[in-house]
């Protein structure tokens, strides 16, 4: 029997299941302190998803509670992707020139001409305004890495791959990994808990083979002590790297997750498996073949009650209304 009025409460008893505690989610995926004041229209700079080191122009294209979909200027809506309005990968404009970093620029632009009050002016666009950046307000404590530093880290597209990597930026309390002699492709964003940064040495003591830099002459006989000499670079302290705590997540409890095939939808979730660092996401009343596996950091899964309090539209298990399958929107 359907009822007319689904609720997370009546649906938890009927299920005899539980709501994954709110503590063990991250602020960032847990409710918001603020409002999401993002507008459509409104231009700022941020990380492309789909390589992940590269900051781009964008537009805010639609407002959906806390999420903003946003679109890379001049390229098809087909990249257009969704964010959370408080993501670290969100900057005002002028944030990359601040630091140093490359803006990918709107497809036509040169090189070298870029202004971002012209270009505002001339699409008679506006600019995302300061203080609706989140990331900036957050108070940051020395962490021990420095830009040039080496380290071991997995290349998260090669994951059985360890390997040679450098910091090639250390911005607020996040890292830009770099992997030594390879193009930036394969560069990411990380913390300091990171389970894939490891200090110089790591692979040794676990005994794990090192991938060495590309082109590298010798790699049989790679040394750091060699190699840090040749580059006259520096190893991130040991004591910079922090453990992640255990999540907590147990296999059963009930979540609110973005559907990644169709990311406009969130809906009612179960963690269907769970392993040190990462959750399998199940979509309740769906076949278990689109479950899929994410970070415990991943900022697309919620706690039950986040899309009520956040004014975003919630997919129910099963609704009789509702006919089309996850990916499928
Ligand atoms: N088969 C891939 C492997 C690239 C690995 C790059 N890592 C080490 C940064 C290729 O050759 O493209």
């Amino acid at each position: 029997k359907k009822q007319m009025w689904w609720s997370w409460s009546s649906y938890l008893e009927e299920e005899k299941a539980v709501a994954a505690p709110v503590k063990l989610f991250k602020e960032h995926q847990s409710f918001p302190q603020s409002r999401n004041s993002f507008r459509v229209g409104m231009k700022l700079e941020g990380l492309d998803p789909s390589h992940p080191s590269l900051f781009c122009v964008l537009t805010v294209a639609e407002i959906q509670g806390y999420r903003v979909r946003l679109h890379f200027d001049g390229y098809p809506e087909c990249y257009d992707f969704w964010a959370n309005a408080d993501s670290w990968d969100l900057k005002p404009a002028g944030w990359c020139e601040k630091n140093g970093h490359k803006l990918l620029l709107p497809k036509g632009c040169k090189e070298g001409e870029f202004n971002w009050s012209t270009y505002v002016k001339n699409c008679r666009g506006q600019l995302a305004p300061k203080h609706l950046f989140k990331s900036l307000n957050t108070s940051v404590t020395p962490s021990g890495f420095r830009t040039g530093m080496k380290l071991e880290a997995v290349d998260r597209k090669n994951p059985p791959l360890v390997c040679v990597a450098t910091i090639a930026a250390a911005v607020d309390n996040r890292l830009l990994i770099h992997f030594d002699n390879w193009d930036d492709s394969y560069d990411y964003w990380c913390d300091a808990t990171s389970p894939y940064i490891h200090p110089v040495g790591y692979c040794e003591d676990s005994e794990l083979s090192l991938t060495t830099p590309a082109e590298y002459k010798h790699p049989k006989s790679f040394s750091w002590e060699k190699y840090l000499e040749e580059t006259g670079t520096q190893a991130a302290p040991a004591r910079a790297f922090k453990p992640r705590p255990p999540h907590g997540f147990q296999i059963g409890m009930k979540l609110e997750a973005v559907d990644k095939r169709n990311p406009v939808l969130i809906r009612v979730a179960t963690i269907s498996d769970t392993e040190e660092h990462r959750l399998k996401i199940h979509f309740d009343g769906w076949n278990s073949e689109y479950d899929y596996w994410v970070e415990t950091d991943f900022p697309d899964i919620h706690p039950v009650g986040w899309c009520q309090k956040t004014g975003h539209r919630l997919e129910y298990p099963n609704a009789p209304w509702e006919a089309v399958p996850p990916g499928q929107g």
